[in-house]
Protein backbone atom coordinates (compact mmCIF):
# COMPACT_ATOMS: atom_id res chain seq x y z
CA UNK A 1 0.00 0.00 0.00
CA UNK A 2 2.81 2.49 1.31
CA UNK A 3 4.79 1.66 -2.22
CA UNK A 4 1.48 2.33 -4.08
CA UNK A 5 1.28 5.36 -2.35
CA UNK A 6 4.61 6.91 -2.85
CA UNK A 7 4.02 5.82 -6.74
CA UNK A 8 1.04 7.80 -6.82
CA UNK A 9 2.24 10.72 -4.78
CA UNK A 10 5.31 10.96 -7.45
CA UNK A 11 3.00 10.34 -10.38
CA UNK A 12 0.88 13.41 -9.06
CA UNK A 13 4.27 15.49 -8.52
CA UNK A 14 5.05 14.85 -11.79
CA UNK A 15 2.01 16.00 -13.15
CA UNK A 16 1.94 19.13 -11.58
CA UNK A 17 5.56 19.73 -12.71
CA UNK A 18 4.25 19.31 -16.03
CA UNK A 19 1.47 21.36 -15.75
CA UNK A 20 3.40 24.11 -13.99
CA UNK A 21 5.79 24.02 -16.81
CA UNK A 22 2.79 24.19 -19.68
CA UNK A 23 1.39 27.11 -17.92
CA UNK A 24 4.65 29.24 -18.24
CA UNK A 25 5.06 28.45 -21.66
CA UNK A 26 1.70 30.29 -21.80
CA UNK A 27 1.00 30.21 -25.53
CA UNK A 28 2.87 27.33 -25.94
CA UNK A 29 0.11 24.78 -26.32
CA UNK A 30 1.14 21.19 -25.29
CA UNK A 31 -2.32 19.68 -24.46
CA UNK A 32 -0.86 16.48 -25.80
CA UNK A 33 2.15 16.88 -23.70
CA UNK A 34 0.45 17.54 -20.05
CA UNK A 35 -2.15 15.44 -21.44
CA UNK A 36 -0.97 12.72 -19.21
CA UNK A 37 -3.97 11.43 -17.62
CA UNK A 38 -4.53 12.10 -14.65
CA UNK A 39 -3.52 9.30 -12.06
CA UNK A 40 -6.49 7.56 -11.68
CA UNK A 41 -6.68 5.10 -9.48
CA UNK A 42 -6.10 1.23 -10.88
CA UNK A 43 -8.62 -0.84 -9.32
CA UNK A 44 -5.59 -2.49 -7.23
CA UNK A 45 -5.35 0.54 -5.33
CA UNK A 46 -8.98 0.92 -4.29
CA UNK A 47 -9.95 -2.10 -2.20
CA UNK A 48 -11.86 -0.38 0.50
CA UNK A 49 -15.47 0.30 -0.84
CA UNK A 50 -16.08 -3.47 -1.48
CA UNK A 51 -14.48 -4.42 1.94
CA UNK A 52 -17.99 -2.79 3.72
CA UNK A 53 -20.04 -4.92 1.09
CA UNK A 54 -18.50 -8.13 2.13
CA UNK A 55 -20.88 -8.63 5.28
CA UNK A 56 -23.74 -8.83 3.11
CA UNK A 57 -21.87 -11.08 0.22
CA UNK A 58 -22.01 -13.85 1.54
CA UNK A 59 -26.22 -13.98 3.05
CA UNK A 60 -27.91 -16.69 2.23
CA UNK A 61 -31.84 -16.95 1.46
CA UNK A 62 -33.54 -20.41 1.88
CA UNK A 63 -37.32 -18.73 1.64
CA UNK A 64 -38.18 -15.69 -0.66
CA UNK A 65 -41.58 -14.60 -0.72
CA UNK A 66 -44.07 -15.61 -3.33
CA UNK A 67 -47.35 -14.04 -4.98
CA UNK A 68 -48.23 -11.58 -2.03
CA UNK A 69 -51.71 -12.10 -0.18
CA UNK A 70 -53.48 -8.72 0.17
CA UNK A 71 -56.90 -8.31 1.63
CA UNK A 72 -57.17 -5.43 3.65
CA UNK A 73 -56.93 -2.07 2.27
CA UNK A 74 -57.23 1.48 2.80
CA UNK A 75 -57.33 4.93 1.16
CA UNK A 76 -54.86 8.05 2.30
CA UNK A 77 -55.55 11.64 1.42
CA UNK A 78 -54.94 11.95 -2.25
CA UNK A 79 -52.65 15.35 -2.68
CA UNK A 80 -52.25 14.31 -6.81
CA UNK A 81 -56.19 14.01 -7.25
CA UNK A 82 -56.51 17.84 -6.25
CA UNK A 83 -53.10 18.89 -7.88
CA UNK A 84 -53.65 20.12 -11.41
CA UNK A 85 -49.75 21.53 -11.60
CA UNK A 86 -46.68 20.09 -10.24
CA UNK A 87 -46.02 23.80 -8.77
CA UNK A 88 -49.15 24.21 -7.05
CA UNK A 89 -49.65 21.25 -5.08
CA UNK A 90 -53.21 21.27 -2.80
CA UNK A 91 -53.10 18.87 0.33
CA UNK A 92 -56.74 18.22 1.38
CA UNK A 93 -58.23 20.21 4.59
CA UNK A 94 -57.25 17.57 7.96
CA UNK A 95 -55.02 15.46 6.08
CA UNK A 96 -52.15 17.66 7.29
CA UNK A 97 -51.84 17.80 11.11
CA UNK A 98 -48.35 17.51 12.10
CA UNK A 99 -49.64 17.83 15.93
CA UNK A 100 -51.56 14.16 15.99
CA UNK A 101 -48.80 12.39 13.76
CA UNK A 102 -51.09 12.55 10.61
CA UNK A 103 -48.59 13.53 7.70
CA UNK A 104 -49.30 14.85 3.98
CA UNK A 105 -46.41 16.75 2.60
CA UNK A 106 -45.53 15.55 -0.64
CA UNK A 107 -44.46 18.95 -1.33
CA UNK A 108 -41.40 20.93 -0.66
CA UNK A 109 -41.88 23.24 2.40
CA UNK A 110 -43.46 26.40 0.34
CA UNK A 111 -45.99 24.39 -1.72
CA UNK A 112 -44.02 25.01 -4.88
CA UNK A 113 -43.27 21.50 -5.72
CA UNK A 114 -45.53 17.98 -5.74
CA UNK A 115 -43.75 15.18 -5.26
CA UNK A 116 -46.13 12.03 -6.51
CA UNK A 117 -43.71 9.33 -5.39
CA UNK A 118 -44.23 10.63 -1.32
CA UNK A 119 -47.69 10.52 -2.23
CA UNK A 120 -49.42 7.79 -0.72
CA UNK A 121 -52.87 7.15 -2.04
CA UNK A 122 -53.60 3.38 -0.38
CA UNK A 123 -52.34 0.57 1.29
CA UNK A 124 -52.73 -3.18 1.67
CA UNK A 125 -51.93 -6.24 4.03
CA UNK A 126 -52.38 -9.86 3.89
CA UNK A 127 -51.05 -13.01 4.82
CA UNK A 128 -50.60 -16.59 3.99
CA UNK A 129 -49.50 -19.41 6.63
CA UNK A 130 -45.31 -17.81 6.50
CA UNK A 131 -45.43 -14.37 5.77
CA UNK A 132 -47.24 -11.29 6.65
CA UNK A 133 -47.68 -8.86 2.90
CA UNK A 134 -48.17 -5.27 2.42
CA UNK A 135 -48.03 -2.33 -0.04
CA UNK A 136 -47.95 1.13 -0.71
CA UNK A 137 -49.53 2.43 -3.52
CA UNK A 138 -48.11 6.37 -4.73
CA UNK A 139 -49.77 8.83 -6.94
CA UNK A 140 -49.37 7.50 -10.50
CA UNK A 141 -49.27 10.86 -12.82
CA UNK A 142 -50.72 10.30 -16.00
CA UNK A 143 -47.95 10.06 -18.95
CA UNK A 144 -44.70 9.75 -16.53
CA UNK A 145 -42.63 6.99 -15.06
CA UNK A 146 -42.46 6.66 -11.03
CA UNK A 147 -39.21 6.22 -9.34
CA UNK A 148 -39.23 5.15 -6.05
CA UNK A 149 -36.44 6.04 -4.51
CA UNK A 150 -37.67 7.39 -0.97
CA UNK A 151 -37.49 5.37 2.11
CA UNK A 152 -41.09 3.49 2.35
CA UNK A 153 -42.41 1.93 5.80
CA UNK A 154 -44.65 0.45 7.70
CA UNK A 155 -45.47 1.61 11.37
CA UNK A 156 -47.21 -1.61 13.15
CA UNK A 157 -49.06 -1.02 16.39
CA UNK A 158 -49.47 -4.28 18.38
CA UNK A 159 -51.20 -3.55 21.34
CA UNK A 160 -53.17 -0.93 19.55
CA UNK A 161 -52.50 2.34 22.27
CA UNK A 162 -51.13 4.63 19.78
CA UNK A 163 -47.62 4.29 19.65
CA UNK A 164 -46.03 2.13 17.22
CA UNK A 165 -44.31 -0.89 18.28
CA UNK A 166 -42.18 -2.02 15.28
CA UNK A 167 -40.86 -0.44 12.01
CA UNK A 168 -40.61 -2.15 8.87
CA UNK A 169 -38.66 -0.01 5.97
CA UNK A 170 -36.95 0.31 2.83
CA UNK A 171 -34.50 2.48 1.40
CA UNK A 172 -34.79 3.36 -2.14
CA UNK A 173 -36.59 0.17 -3.60
CA UNK A 174 -35.95 2.03 -7.19
CA UNK A 175 -32.94 0.29 -7.81
CA UNK A 176 -34.43 -3.40 -8.27
CA UNK A 177 -36.28 -4.90 -10.72
CA UNK A 178 -40.28 -4.60 -10.85
CA UNK A 179 -41.34 -8.15 -9.26
CA UNK A 180 -37.93 -9.10 -8.07
CA UNK A 181 -37.94 -9.48 -3.71
CA UNK A 182 -34.70 -8.41 -2.10
CA UNK A 183 -33.35 -7.63 1.06
CA UNK A 184 -31.61 -4.83 -0.10
CA UNK A 185 -31.97 -1.47 1.93
CA UNK A 186 -34.51 -3.49 4.33
CA UNK A 187 -34.09 -2.96 7.59
CA UNK A 188 -36.95 -3.77 10.68
CA UNK A 189 -36.56 -1.64 13.80
CA UNK A 190 -38.56 -2.59 17.18
CA UNK A 191 -39.40 -0.21 19.98
CA UNK A 192 -38.45 -2.77 22.81
CA UNK A 193 -38.44 -0.08 25.85
CA UNK A 194 -41.67 1.16 24.84
CA UNK A 195 -40.90 5.05 24.74
CA UNK A 196 -42.18 6.04 20.69
CA UNK A 197 -44.69 8.65 21.00
CA UNK A 198 -42.66 10.13 24.32
CA UNK A 199 -44.92 10.76 26.92
CA UNK A 200 -47.87 11.51 24.73
CA UNK A 201 -48.43 8.66 22.45
CA UNK A 202 -50.00 9.89 18.92
CA UNK A 203 -49.38 13.73 20.10
CA UNK A 204 -46.49 15.87 19.49
CA UNK A 205 -44.33 17.55 22.27
CA UNK A 206 -42.04 19.88 23.05
CA UNK A 207 -39.23 17.16 22.13
CA UNK A 208 -38.52 13.19 22.18
CA UNK A 209 -38.44 12.10 25.66
CA UNK A 210 -37.32 8.48 23.95
CA UNK A 211 -34.75 7.01 21.77
CA UNK A 212 -37.58 5.60 19.35
CA UNK A 213 -36.42 2.55 17.36
CA UNK A 214 -33.77 1.79 19.29
CA UNK A 215 -32.95 -2.28 18.41
CA UNK A 216 -32.39 -3.16 14.82
CA UNK A 217 -33.50 -7.09 14.30
CA UNK A 218 -32.83 -6.90 10.47
CA UNK A 219 -30.39 -5.44 7.98
CA UNK A 220 -30.87 -6.09 4.77
CA UNK A 221 -30.16 -9.72 5.56
CA UNK A 222 -27.74 -9.61 8.90
CA UNK A 223 -29.77 -10.67 11.89
CA UNK A 224 -31.27 -13.81 12.99
CA UNK A 225 -33.01 -14.97 10.16
CA UNK A 226 -31.17 -13.95 7.09
CA UNK A 227 -34.98 -13.96 5.33
CA UNK A 228 -36.94 -12.08 8.04
CA UNK A 229 -38.09 -9.11 5.68
CA UNK A 230 -38.11 -8.37 2.02
CA UNK A 231 -39.16 -5.78 -0.13
CA UNK A 232 -39.94 -5.17 -3.78
CA UNK A 233 -41.65 -3.13 -6.92
CA UNK A 234 -44.82 -4.64 -7.47
CA UNK A 235 -44.37 -6.69 -11.11
CA UNK A 236 -47.88 -4.16 -11.83
CA UNK A 237 -47.19 -1.04 -10.97
CA UNK A 238 -43.82 1.13 -10.83
CA UNK A 239 -45.65 3.41 -8.35
CA UNK A 240 -46.39 0.76 -5.67
CA UNK A 241 -43.76 -0.75 -2.86
CA UNK A 242 -44.40 -4.30 -2.17
CA UNK A 243 -43.37 -5.63 1.69
CA UNK A 244 -43.30 -9.11 2.59
CA UNK A 245 -42.03 -9.97 6.61
CA UNK A 246 -42.13 -13.43 8.28
CA UNK A 247 -44.93 -13.93 10.72
CA UNK A 248 -42.81 -14.22 13.48
CA UNK A 249 -41.85 -10.61 13.51
CA UNK A 250 -46.10 -10.71 15.53
CA UNK A 251 -46.21 -11.38 18.70
CA UNK A 252 -47.79 -15.03 19.74
CA UNK A 253 -50.52 -13.52 21.29
CA UNK A 254 -51.78 -10.36 19.03
CA UNK A 255 -54.27 -11.61 16.72
CA UNK A 256 -54.97 -8.21 15.42
CA UNK A 257 -52.86 -4.95 15.08
CA UNK A 258 -52.65 -1.20 13.98
CA UNK A 259 -50.99 -0.75 10.99
CA UNK A 260 -50.00 2.33 8.68
CA UNK A 261 -47.30 3.39 6.09
CA UNK A 262 -44.38 6.39 5.38
CA UNK A 263 -42.96 7.56 2.39
CA UNK A 264 -40.21 10.08 2.72
CA UNK A 265 -37.11 11.45 0.35
CA UNK A 266 -34.86 11.22 3.24
CA UNK A 267 -33.89 8.05 4.74
CA UNK A 268 -36.28 7.91 7.64
CA UNK A 269 -34.20 7.49 11.20
CA UNK A 270 -35.48 5.29 13.43
CA UNK A 271 -34.26 6.55 16.35
CA UNK A 272 -36.48 9.77 15.69
CA UNK A 273 -39.85 7.77 16.01
CA UNK A 274 -41.95 9.69 16.60
CA UNK A 275 -41.32 12.68 14.17
CA UNK A 276 -43.83 15.16 15.60
CA UNK A 277 -42.19 14.61 19.03
CA UNK A 278 -38.33 14.84 17.56
CA UNK A 279 -39.11 17.73 14.87
CA UNK A 280 -41.44 21.15 14.78
CA UNK A 281 -44.31 21.43 12.25
CA UNK A 282 -42.35 23.20 9.74
CA UNK A 283 -39.15 21.70 9.83
CA UNK A 284 -39.78 18.22 7.77
CA UNK A 285 -41.12 18.40 4.18
CA UNK A 286 -41.10 15.27 1.57
CA UNK A 287 -42.37 13.45 3.72
CA UNK A 288 -46.23 11.84 4.83
CA UNK A 289 -47.33 8.70 6.90
CA UNK A 290 -50.97 7.15 6.24
CA UNK A 291 -54.03 7.45 8.17
CA UNK A 292 -54.06 3.62 10.50
CA UNK A 293 -56.02 0.50 9.96
CA UNK A 294 -56.79 -2.53 11.63
CA UNK A 295 -55.26 -5.71 10.13
CA UNK A 296 -57.63 -8.88 10.87
CA UNK A 297 -59.92 -7.06 13.10
CA UNK A 298 -62.93 -4.86 12.29
CA UNK A 299 -63.36 -1.32 12.43
CA UNK A 300 -62.67 0.87 15.44
CA UNK A 301 -62.98 4.23 15.93
CA UNK A 302 -59.07 5.24 16.72
CA UNK A 303 -56.99 7.98 16.45
CA UNK A 304 -56.15 8.30 12.69
CA UNK A 305 -58.01 5.44 11.63
CA UNK A 306 -58.67 5.35 8.21
CA UNK A 307 -62.17 6.49 7.02
CA UNK A 308 -63.12 4.26 4.47
CA UNK A 309 -61.86 0.36 4.07
CA UNK A 310 -63.37 -2.72 2.05
CA UNK A 311 -62.26 -5.88 4.04
CA UNK A 312 -61.54 -9.76 3.25
CA UNK A 313 -63.64 -10.17 0.00
CA UNK A 314 -65.83 -13.61 0.27
CA UNK A 315 -67.22 -15.01 -2.88
CA UNK A 316 -70.57 -15.86 -2.65
CA UNK A 317 -71.29 -13.11 -0.16
CA UNK A 318 -74.13 -10.27 -0.08
CA UNK A 319 -72.61 -7.14 -1.38
CA UNK A 320 -72.55 -3.88 0.25
CA UNK A 321 -72.74 -0.34 -0.28
CA UNK A 322 -69.68 1.19 2.06
CA UNK A 323 -69.74 5.00 1.58
CA UNK A 324 -67.30 7.77 3.13
CA UNK A 325 -68.20 11.32 3.23
CA UNK A 326 -64.86 13.26 3.01
CA UNK A 327 -64.88 16.90 4.57
CA UNK A 328 -62.29 19.34 2.83
CA UNK A 329 -64.02 22.23 4.24
CA UNK A 330 -66.69 23.76 2.34
CA UNK A 331 -66.48 20.91 0.10
CA UNK A 332 -67.93 17.49 1.65
CA UNK A 333 -67.86 14.70 -1.06
CA UNK A 334 -69.15 11.56 -0.76
CA UNK A 335 -66.86 8.40 -2.35
CA UNK A 336 -68.80 4.93 -2.26
CA UNK A 337 -67.54 1.15 -3.10
CA UNK A 338 -70.08 -1.91 -3.71
CA UNK A 339 -68.26 -5.30 -2.65
CA UNK A 340 -68.61 -7.72 -0.86
CA UNK A 341 -70.24 -7.38 2.51
CA UNK A 342 -67.82 -6.78 5.65
CA UNK A 343 -68.28 -8.87 9.11
CA UNK A 344 -69.88 -6.76 10.66
CA UNK A 345 -71.97 -4.17 8.12
CA UNK A 346 -73.26 -2.04 11.40
CA UNK A 347 -69.96 -1.28 12.82
CA UNK A 348 -69.39 0.92 9.96
CA UNK A 349 -72.21 3.24 10.84
CA UNK A 350 -70.86 3.74 14.23
CA UNK A 351 -67.78 5.32 12.76
CA UNK A 352 -67.75 9.10 11.83
CA UNK A 353 -68.40 10.08 8.10
CA UNK A 354 -69.25 6.09 7.21
CA UNK A 355 -72.04 3.97 6.54
CA UNK A 356 -72.63 0.43 5.20
CA UNK A 357 -75.83 -0.71 3.64
CA UNK A 358 -76.53 -4.36 2.33
CA UNK A 359 -77.59 -4.70 -1.08
CA UNK A 360 -76.00 -3.18 -4.05
CA UNK A 361 -75.21 -4.11 -7.55
CA UNK A 362 -71.27 -4.57 -7.76
CA1 LIG B 1 -51.21 10.93 0.37
CA1 LIG C 1 -47.93 0.22 20.75
CA1 LIG D 1 -45.65 12.20 21.59
CA1 LIG E 1 -37.42 3.14 22.19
Amino acid sequence: MSIHKSMLVFGVILLLVTVACSLTGLFSPAPTETAAPPPEQPPADTPEPTATADQYAGIEHTMIPGEPVLVYWAYDCDTGRYTKTANQPVIGGGCDQWAINFIERPTNQDLSMYYPHLDITRFQMGKNETWIFADIQTYKPEGSTTVLNGTYALEIDFDMDSDGDLLVMVINPSTGEPGEWRTFGVQVWEDVNDDVGGDTPFFGEESNPGDGYEVMLFDQGLGDDPDLAWARLSPDDPATVEFAFKRSLVPFEVTKYLWWTWASQEVLVPGQFDYNDTFDDDEVYQIGNSCRWIFDGPPEPLPNICKYQQPTEEPGEEYCLIEYTVNLGEFPYTVGNCGPCPQDCDAYNEIPNMSCSVGCEP
